[in-house]
């Protein structure tokens, strides 16, 4: 898929008489632009993870409709769910999550055809001389069934040990490696537009596991082998987002195949801090803008929608906060990052009206980025005084409407109105000349003006 860039960035800065009136950037999409709708003008798109019970869940399905393009479900797609057993079909739960999709306007990623987890019992004590017209029959009449209605299939899911061998299951203790080329002929034959995929975690960086992934890809490419692309899962712990993410998907690129970011999200101990906050925000950007940077990854997809619907607490006891939305599907930092690394728009407006006085000590800067129901504003202080500050509080006076859910780098209080920012134990000493950032996500009911008015230890900046 070739990405066409549409951003056209406007900066104008008006300097009158030692006021800085207004700083206003602009980029193509306007403020509070939905995640799809930035991804298809870069020519990508931005998909989630749904399950049969978040369809129930009209806070996920409102944001999943409104933000999200493309659809992977959960695990109703899973062969524990479609063949439980043997011969006997079941695609309720797969139906309702296509057609959520369709009625949505959303395409679906199949996941998956072939996988030694959720596998239901009976493969697994299939003799072995049975195991390959099972899975056949299972791939020919999952893959029918959805003809014409995924984008994609896993169609082998997760094949790799980490060090880059064949994972031993049921398949690939029947048929060798090579029941993976049999897979993909098999649902080429029953879909013959989807696109195929293998699929596997730990394969985002250059690594062990991803030389064999590229090893066999490069197998199967050189003997004509209907595969169309590689998944990389993407389960990353914040702050290791691996550095050669890119250049491995390029690797795979370069082989004639695309790559997705298949099931995105970014662990961290709960309660989340803000500063781990501020790390997922940095690691989704990276893993979009590699995405981007890349002309033939078509996608990035979130594993779930928000904190409270995503698998990892279950998973990692202690550990979660790992996608975009928190517990309350209130838009993270990493939302926000997310939006801009996909070329959404900042709209910075920095205000000092009326204008400081000859003596002032301090100048205040904010930036507001908005989107429909919420906000994110940074905030810097800068001393321009002579002596060091040694502890801050910054008061200001919130827009009608706006209500801070969290913040970083300050203390605020209350929660709306007027406010008092304080620092924290790690950034109350600025020296002059010096500056310090902080920030918060705010909801709004419409009005996203930045505050004016900034009172800094009592005195006006
Ligand atoms: O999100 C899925 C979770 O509900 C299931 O309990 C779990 C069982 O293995 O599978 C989860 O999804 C997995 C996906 O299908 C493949 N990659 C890893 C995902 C997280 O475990």
């Amino acid at each position: 898929m070739s990405k066409t860039a549409t951003g056209l960035a406007v900066t104008s800065a008006l300097a009158v008489g030692g006021l800085l009136l207004a700083a206003v950037t602009s980029q193509a999409g306007a403020a509070g632009t939905a995640l799809k709708t930035l991804a298809e003008a870069k020519g990508i798109y931005f998909g989630t993870a749904l399950t049969q019970s978040n369809l129930s869940n009209s806070t996920i399905t409102a944001i999943a409709g409104a933000q999200f393009d493309m659809v992977t479900p959960g695990n109703e797609m899973k062969w524990d769910t479609t063949e439980p057993s043997n011969g006997s079909y079941n695609f309720g739960p797969g139906d309702a999550i296509v057609s959520f999709a369709q009625s949505h306007n959303m395409r679906v990623r199949g996941h998956n055809l072939v996988w030694h987890s959720q596998l239901p019992g009976w493969v697994s004590s299939l003799p072995s001389n049975q195991v390959q017209g099972a899975m056949e029959a299972h791939i020919t009449t999952e893959a029918t069934h959805y003809k014409g209605k995924v984008y994609a299939w896993d169609v082998v899911n997760e094949p790799f040990n980490e060090d880059g061998s064949l994972r031993a299951d049921a398949f690939s203790n029947a048929m060798g490696s090579g029941y993976i080329a049999d897979a993909l002929r098999t649902a080429h034959a029953a879909d013959p537009n989807a696109k195929l995929y293998l699929n596997d975690y730990n394969i985002e960086g250059q690594n062990a596991k991803s030389d064999g992934m590229y090893k066999l890809v490069s197998q199967l490419k050189a003997q004509g082998v209907p595969i169309d692309g590689v998944g990389l899962e993407s389960h990353f712990i914040v702050g290791q987002v691996p550095s050669s993410m890119r250049a491995n998907m390029q690797r795979f690129t370069a082989l004639g195949l695309d790559v997705a970011v298949t099931e995105l999200d970014d662990r961290m101990q709960t309660p989340a801090s803000s500063a781990n906050l501020a790390q997922q925000a940095t690691d989704y950007a990276a893993v979009v803008s590699n995405c981007l940077a890349v002309s033939h990854c078509v996608g990035v997809s979130q594993w779930g929608v928000g904190d409270a619907d995503s698998w990892i607490p279950g998973a990692f006891p202690g550990q979660g906060a790992a996608t975009m939305y928190d517990n309350n599907y209130q838009p993270k930092p990493a939302y926000n990052a997310t939006a801009t690394a996909l070329g959404g728009s900042t709209t910075t407006t920095t205000t000092t009206t009326p204008p400081p006085p000859p003596n002032s000590t301090c100048t205040v800067t904010d930036s507001v980025n908005a989107w429909n129901t919420g906000l994110t504003e940074s905030i810097t202080i800068t001393n321009t005084g002579t002596a060091p500050i040694n502890g801050w509080s910054l008061a200001f006076t919130l827009a009608g409407g706006q209500t801070i859910t969290s913040a970083w780098n300050a203390s605020i209080s209350p929660a709306s109105g007027q406010v008092t920012a304080k620092n924290v134990d790690y950034n109350g000493s600025v020296a002059p000349g010096g500056s310090v950032s902080f920030g918060f996500q705010a909801t709004h009911t419409g009005d996203t003006a930045a505050p004016g008015d900034f009172t800094l230890n009592g005195t006006r900046c």
